[in-house]
């Protein structure tokens, strides 16, 4: 199932959408007003998220849309994996003047894992994202997140982990200022279920970016690329880090724009995975 966050006159709703129906486990009996309420259940009583919300949604009404979708759980922090597809460890090595620190990661055994954002610093579906008014070449990284309770995951989101290429690609340690600044990164539209997901390492995965009407950058990619699992990076995230409880990791990008492009203050990013939906914000200069 897909849980989504809405505004509702009285607080944010959770609405639960399993097939074609979407059902407000808010406005229930339960008043379930969370994810993480039916998370915590799953974990005492052994079962899955789906499997509690399924006992719940005959008595929920449904709905017909989702509208205006929340950032949607409230998260703490959001973490990132890096160059954990071959396009990505190729696109750092020509952008940067110290290339072999790239490929140094790529095939060693501890992947590269970075802060990425605060909760204040996220943004939720159909808000800003932003470029730094001191770079000159900016990107959009589509990835798929793993969503993490109590160091635990409970779903799949999309995220997309806005960069600077022209200050990463000066130097790498100038990574923080690339990848940190206000509305970075971006997260949603809903958790999609591990029943939902199905195999996490083979979803498509697409980016279409419009500028003016028209469509500057389209293209695909597949899960089945990476060259790390989420469990590997979740575990190597967790290590020695007390998280707190609501956390998102991103697990890497890999679609790449040319090097001639450059996102523009009013484009349009359209992140599309497959069992998850459509992640859509536009480009604001911050
Ligand atoms: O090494 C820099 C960041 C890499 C990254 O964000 C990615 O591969 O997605
Ligand atoms: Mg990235």
């Amino acid at each position: 199932m897909r849980y989504f966050r809405t505004a509702g006159d009285d607080g944010p709703h959770v609405i639960v959408a399993r097939d074609e129906t979407h059902y407000d486990l808010t406005a229930g009996p339960d008043r379930i007003s969370s994810v993480y309420e039916l998370a915590a259940a799953a974990r005492l009583t052994g079962e899955t998220i789906d499997e509690v919300t399924g006992e719940l949604l005959a008595d929920a009404p449904t709905v017909d849309t989702v509208d205006d979708p929340l950032p949607p759980y409230e998260i703490e922090e959001a973490w990132a994996a890096g160059v954990t597809y071959a396009i990505s460890e190729q696109a750092r090595e020509e952008e940067s003047s110290m290339a072999d620190v790239y490929l140094r990661v790529f095939d060693h055994e501890r992947p590269e894992l970075f802060f990425k954002a605060t909760g204040r610093r996220l943004v939720g579906p159909n808000d800003a994202v932003g470029i730094r008014a001191d770079s000159t070449w900016d990107v959009p990284e589509p990835e798929l997140a793993v969503v993490l309770w109590r160091g635990e995951p409970i779903g799949y989101t999309i995220g997309n982990d806005m960069s600077s290429r022209s200050i990463e690609g000066e130097n790498p340690l100038y990574l923080p200022q690339a990848k940190v600044y206000d509305r970075c990164c971006a997260v949603g539209p809903c958790l999609a279920s591990a029943d939902e997901i199905g195999d996490p390492h083979e979803l498509v995965m697409s980016m279409q970016i419009r500028r003016d009407d028209e469509v500057v950058f389209d293209d695909e990619t597949n899960t089945d690329q990476m060259v790390r699992t989420c469990e590997e990076l979740t575990s190597y995230l967790t290590r020695h880090n007390d998280l707190p409880d609501r956390t998102v990791l991103l697990t890497g990008t890999s679609l790449v724009p040319p090097e001639s492009f450059t996102l523009h203050p009013g484009d349009t990013v359209d992140i599309t995975i497959e069992n998850i939906g459509t992640l859509s914000n536009h480009v604001v200069e911050v």
